[in-house]
Order: structure tokens, then C-alpha cells, then sequence
């Protein structure tokens, strides 16, 4: 049940790496096609600005063309703040400041500094849901400014990813939530791991093809190729690996294969911030092996719907792969609805918007 009175009006701003389903934004993009959902599902008016070419069916869509924005995790820590001549990011946030006032609030889901440097000049509030850790100095340096500020405004996925911040206390954990309807339960699974995500260093996919090639099980992959060098590297080290490509999949599909998988295994470097597909796992009865790192460490129950392994170690993920027959399918599926439903995000979010609103 909706905490509002009046259903309010509510703008979401896009990540600026990438067209809405091109997949470049990562887990923002499930993200923001989950809040808006539940959102509209409690009777808010809700409204996205995104990249030209975005895609997003059920939710009206403000398109603004543009140059897309350098993603922030291929820059050093010192990055320089950085926009491209005619950025979309620029744009799509003039657009916000003309029709700010046909709005409640703005919901920003750029990890930018642009957003954050401009809140201070917008009449609206503007609620920011940070979508990584710590970076880069600049966006600490921004987002702290802002934590500050405006206190209450920032929100993030993990105590893990807020940690990573100086301000951890300033950040509202909001986790995440997703339309579980879409995720079926496979009680029967082949014989096959999973691992999903963007093809990139920071996600420590050759550690889950290692894994696969000493267990002898073929370990199929999903997500987009964000580097190919890295990805060219794995093959090459590991010819033997019984790997398949999947390529990028829409959720439906997706969640077909990644279901008939024995478990998913999730290998981030970095401090993942949540981990959005171990949900879409769980919600498909999926076990998760994890690192003990970022947020999947924070959404596994270690031994009852998954395994949490010490990070970086390929023995620690083929033990745990040993251990699959003593985790219940049904579980997994039971976690995501007790925790990770459209309903419960909702109840999180409207939490969230109510300390802001109630400020102004
Ligand atoms: N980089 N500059 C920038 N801006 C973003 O919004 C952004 C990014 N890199 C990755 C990313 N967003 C998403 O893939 C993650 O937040 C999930």
C-alpha cells in the first residue's frame, strides 16, 4: 500500500553510457526498468529521460540525443571531470531543468558528476541512487557535497558499496527489486554453470572459466561484450574451457537458460554494488557462488542459497561447486520473494522519497 496520499509525479534520469537495452549501462538499466515499474504499480506518475535510441516498453520515454558519456570505471582514480562536446548528459539534464516543475522529484541514475554538481540549481529535489562505489576523487569529492547538502538524497544498493564512500553513514541502502512474475522456477537443471554480467576486467570472468574447466562442467556466459581485448585474452588462455557465449539477452530469454543452470557463479574484482543477476538466479531457483566481496555477499545466505567463497580464490568456487547438492532449489526462490519483490523496493523507495519530501 502506497505511503502518499496524492500519487506523485516523478522524473528518472537514464545513465548517460549507453541507449536504454543496448545493455552499456550495466545493471542500471534493469534497475531503472524495475523502480519505474514499481512505482507505477503503487500509482505514480512516472516519467524516464534517457539517450536517443533507448528502448523501454510500459513507461513514457523522453529521448535526447547527444554524445555518450566515458564510462567511469576505465578512468583512474585522479580522472579528470570530463563531458564530450554536445553531451547527452548535458541535455538530458537541461531538458529536466525546463520541465522541472511538472515534477515532485527527479530521480538521478547517472554515476556523473553533472547531476550532482547541478541539484544546488534546480527548484525540485533531486534524489540520487548511486549505482557503484568509490571511483574516482571527483565523484567522491560531488557526491559527498551533495550528501551533505542535501541530506537523505543519496541512495545506494549495499552497505558493502557505501563503505566504499567516506560518507557510508550519509547513504540510505535501498538494495533492490524486481518483477519476480518474470522469473520462472526450474526445479531441474542441466548440467551447466552460469555466469552473466558485462564482459569486463572488474567482473573476474576468467576465475569462473577456470573454475568450470578443472570440475569438467561446460559454463555457459551471458552479457555484452564490453572489452573485447579481454575477452579475446580469456579465450586464449583457456582453449580447452567448455565456455558458451550467449551473447546479450533480454530478461525473458535470459531467464530461460540462466534457470537450467546449476548454479550462477559471480567473480566481481571490484566491490559490485549489488549484483542484480543474483536475484534474477535466485528468482529462477538458481544457487549463487560468490565472492565474499560487495554486495553478493550481502544478498547469498551462505549455505542455505548459495556459497560465499573467499575472494579471488578458483579453489574456494570449485569446492563450493562440489557443495551444490546440499543447497534447495526452492530457497533460492523463497529469498528473492521475501526480499527482492517489486513490493518490498517499493516500500523502500517511497521510505526514501518521503525523508526528501518531507525536507522541501
Ligand atoms: N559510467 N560515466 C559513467 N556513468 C554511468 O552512469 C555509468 C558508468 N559506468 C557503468 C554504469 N553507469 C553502470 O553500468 C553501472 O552503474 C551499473
Amino acid at each position: 500500500m502506497t505511503r502518499f496520499q496524492h500519487p506523485l509525479k516523478l522524473l528518472l534520469l537514464s545513465t548517460s553510457v549507453g541507449a536504454l537495452g543496448s545493455g552499456l549501462g550495466g545493471g542500471v538499466e534493469l534497475t531503472l526498468k524495475n523502480i519505474a515499474q514499481a512505482l507505477k504499480h503503487q500509482g505514480h506518475q512516472v516519467t524516464i529521460v534517457a539517450p536517443a535510441h533507448s528502448v523501454l516498453e510500459g513507461v513514457p520515454l523522453v529521448t535526447i540525443a547527444g554524445n555518450l558519456q566515458i564510462t567511469a570505471q576505465t578512468q583512474g582514480g585522479d580522472a579528470l571531470i570530463t563531458l564530450p562536446p554536445n553531451a547527452v548528459l548535458g541535455n538530458m539534464w537541461a531538458h529536466a531543468r525546463q520541465v522541472q516543475h511538472e515534477y515532485n522529484l527527479l530521480i538521478n541514475f547517472a554515476y556523473d558528476w553533472l547531476p550532482f554538481y547541478l541539484t544546488p540549481f534546480f527548484e525540485r529535489p533531486i534524489a540520487h541512487l548511486v549505482s557503484m562505489g568509490s571511483l574516482t576523487d571527483a565523484m567522491d569529492q560531488i557526491i559527498e557535497q551533495i550528501a551533505v547538502g542535501f541530506p537523505g538524497t543519496i541512495a545506494v544498493h549495499s552497505r558493502a558499496q557505501a563503505e566504499t564512500f567516506q560518507f557510508a553513514d550519509r547513504c540510505r541502502n535501498l538494495q533492490n527489486g524486481f518483477d519476480l512474475s518474470l522469473y520462472e522456477f526450474c526445479a531441474q537443471p542441466k548440467r551447466q554453470l552460469a555466469w552473466v554480467g558485462r564482459i569486463a576486467p572488474e567482473k573476474g570472468l576468467e576465475d569462473a572459466v577456470a573454475a568450470a574447466q578443472i570440475v569438467g562442467i561446460p559454463l555457459k556466459i551471458w552479457g555484452v561484450i564490453q572489452d573485447r581485448v579481454y575477452w579475446n585474452q580469456i579465450c586464449a588462455d583457456y582453449p580447452d574451457a567448455a565456455i558458451a557465449y550467449g551473447g546479450f539477452l533480454p530478461t525473458s530469454e535470459l531467464q530461460q537458460v540462466l534457470g537450467q543452470s546449476q548454479a550462477l557463479l559471480m567473480t566481481p574484482r571490484w566491490v559490485e554494488a549489488f549484483g542484480n543477476v543474483a536475484i534474477e538466479a535466485l528468482a529462477c531457483g538458481v544457487p549463487v557462488i560468490a565472492y565474499r566481496r560487495g554486495g553478493p555477499a550481502e544478498i547469498v545466505r551462505d549455505g542455505e542459497t548459495g556459497w560465499l567463497v573467499e575472494p579471488d580464490s578458483v579453489d574456494g568456487l570449485v569446492n563450493a561447486i562440489a557443495q551444490l547438492d546440499r543447497l534447495d532449489r526452492q530457497a533460492c526462490r523463497r529469498q528473492a520473494e521475501a526480499e527482492y519483490s517489486l513490493e518490498a523496493m517499493s516500500d523502500r523507495l517511497e521510505a526514501w522519497f518521503e525523508t526528501i519530501l518531507k525536507k522541501v
